[in-house]
């Protein structure tokens, strides 16, 4: 039983991460974080595509897939301090790209955490319709890529398309879930096309 309260252990721990000389290949590649417990339901969407390309999320005892992911909640206003540890040592946890959803009109987390993560790409999930242009808003020279509001699943594929300059494992995962898509398209349209509106409906 330990004394230390968790907020000091977790800072702690994500700075004894970034000192330790960590395999790159056994690190998480892409960390979700999110300004609170209640943003999950919509960046679960980030979750999901990570998965429907392979990734594990691993949550603490690493993972057999090559190419994994980690999920925090970090709030900027709450706990700025571990926001600035996670940002800070990203790069140095063998992060290679972060997505930071908020929510709230100050949805301060992924503008701050790009801030401070730089050089390394954040992509930006306004939670909220009311977020977007707090997340947008940043100055010449301080770059975010922002998706829509509750598109994370977006904001992950974004990520995997970053990771797959240099992976071509994760190009040709992209490229054949594109073409599951669009093979989805094609066969409403034929189906629409031959049962005809009231049909398809009925069917829906
Ligand atoms: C933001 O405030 C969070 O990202 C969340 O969307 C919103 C409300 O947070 P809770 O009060 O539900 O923790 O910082």
């Amino acid at each position: 039983m330990t004394d230390t309260p968790t907020l000091d252990r977790l800072i702690e721990r994500l700075r004894d991460e970034a000192a330790a000389d960590r395999d790159p290949e056994a690190t998480p590649d892409v960390g979700i974080v999110m300004g609170s417990d209640s943003d999950l339901p919509v960046m679960r969407g980030a979750h999901d595509a990570l998965v429907d390309l392979g990734f594990e999320e691993d949550t603490g005892e690493g993972t057999d897939a090559r190419f994994s992911f980690e999920s925090y909640v970090v709030s900027a206003h709450r706990t700025p301090d571990l926001m600035d540890v996670y940002a800070r040592t990203a790069e140095a946890r063998g992060l290679e790209v972060i997505i930071a959803g908020a929510g709230g009109k100050s949805a301060d987390l992924p503008n701050m955490t790009a801030s401070i993560a730089f050089p390394l790409p954040v992509i930006g999930v306004p939670v909220q319709e009311k977020s977007v242009d707090s997340v947008l808003g940043m100055p010449t020279g301080a770059p975010i890529v922002v998706v829509d509001a509750g598109k994370s699943y977006n904001a992950a594929l974004s990520a995997v398309q970053f990771l797959a300059r240099t992976h071509p494992t994760l190009r040709d995962r992209l490229v054949n879930q594109h073409t599951r898509l669009r093979e989805d398209v094609a066969e409403a349209a034929e189906r629409l096309h031959r049962t005809g509106t009231p049909a398809y409906l009925d069917e829906a």
